[in-house]
């Protein structure tokens, strides 16, 4: 399988992150992808570089004020004296204004950041642009053909919505796939997110929409991030309504309760009458997981990458999260490897 990656993730490194009350290092950490990468390799895949798609190729799936928000917002930091990473602290909830986008970088910050765990740093917008061309790019090599693509995105991008970023997502790498694909003849896409955390922000980006279908499987929001979006009874709106299909599952999910909600999932796609398929790749269901708490072991990997083969529909496949840094290239190779056999 062609593997679309572009070494500028290495621009982003967000050093430390907001976790549970603490200052702690980000789990979402440069040599993640490099594990990804070195994995792949091995096996024998093949690595392009992404093609040069501009930020105008984003309009799609964000806002352009949100867009040129992250573009500039390290420069703005810059000019008030300040280094280091950017992190909010305060945010528009219920009570606040929220029709306004401060003009200053603090509030400006907090009024397009949903969390205080994603930090931007110098080279964040560099590499969050070089990841979402990584998508596109694979979508572009399954337009003109390819039976699949892997995008191998870093930082990631489903808890990125039209003009809010989080998670340590700032582009939705995988719903640009999504609308590019469109854009190039699929009438129907699917994009069916397996990452522990729900992929908030591609909920929101396709909320209202009938032409691609959300599903998603993952940890409840009852007790696990993002919290605030991912119940079963979220089931889009206006022309979308039922295009939204969530799936979330408890605490300490092993294989037997995973792969009941993976076969509702797909047969969902299946009904859908999807054309091409978008797969959010998070491989944070690992057992190992440290910020995760589904119980899949390492010989699952496989068994998700062939039973997404068996929808037999063009396919882009994008990373997301993942944090069992040592263990995350063989996850992957696991799922890519049985996908092609
Ligand atoms: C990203 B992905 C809140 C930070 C909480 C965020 C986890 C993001 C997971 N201050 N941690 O879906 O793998
Ligand atoms: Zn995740």
């Amino acid at each position: 399988m062609q593997i679309v990656h572009s070494p500028l993730h290495l621009r982003h490194d967000g050093g430390m992150e907001l976790h549970r009350g603490e200052l702690v290092p980000c789990y979402e950490q440069p040599a993640r992808a490099d594990y990804i990468r070195h994995a792949l390799v091995e096996a024998g895949h093949a690595l392009v570089a992404p093609r040069a798609f501009g930020p105008e190729a984003l309009l799609g799936v964000h806002d352009a004020g949100f867009v040129e928000f992250l573009r500039t917002a390290y420069a703005r930091w810059r000019e008030e004296g300040r280094g280091g990473s950017m992190l909010p602290s305060g945010f528009p909830a219920r009570g606040l204004r929220r029709d306004r986008v401060p003009t200053g970088i603090n509030g400006a910050m907090g009024y397009y950041a949903f969390d205080a765990g994603t930090p931007i740093v110098e080279g964040t917008w560099d590499a969050a642009l070089a990841a979402a061309q990584c998508a596109l790019s694979a979508a572009a090599l399954v337009a003109e053909g390819k039976r699949a693509a892997y995008a191998l995105c870093r930082p990631p991008g489903h808890h990125a919505a039209r003009g809010t970023y989080g998670g340590y997502c700032f582009l939705n790498n995988a719903a640009l796939a999504a609308q590019h694909l469109r854009e190039r003849g699929f009438g129907r896409v699917a994009l069916l997110d397996v990452d522990y955390h729900h992929g908030n922000g591609t909920q929101d980006i396709f909320w209202e929409r009938n032409d691609v279908l959300f599903v998603s499987i993952h940890g409840t929001p009852e007790t696990e991030y993002p919290y605030f979006l991912g119940y079963a009874d979220e089931r889009g709106a206006g022309a979308g309504e039922g295009c939204t299909l969530n799936l979330p599952l408890p605490r300490g999910t092993g294989w037997d309760g995973y792969v009941a909600a993976l076969d509702t999932a797909l047969r969902a796609i299946a009904d859908f009458g999807a054309d091409a398929l978008v797969v959010s790749l998070g491989v944070d269901t690992y057992e190992g997981d440290p910020i995760s708490a589904f119980k899949l072991g390492q010989e699952r990997f496989p068994q998700l990458g062939a039973r997404l083969a068996a929808l037999g529909l063009p396919s882009v496949l994008v990373q997301e999260g993942g944090y069992a840094v040592k263990e995350i290239g063989t996850n992957v190779a696991g799922v890519l490897g049985a996908f092609e056999r």
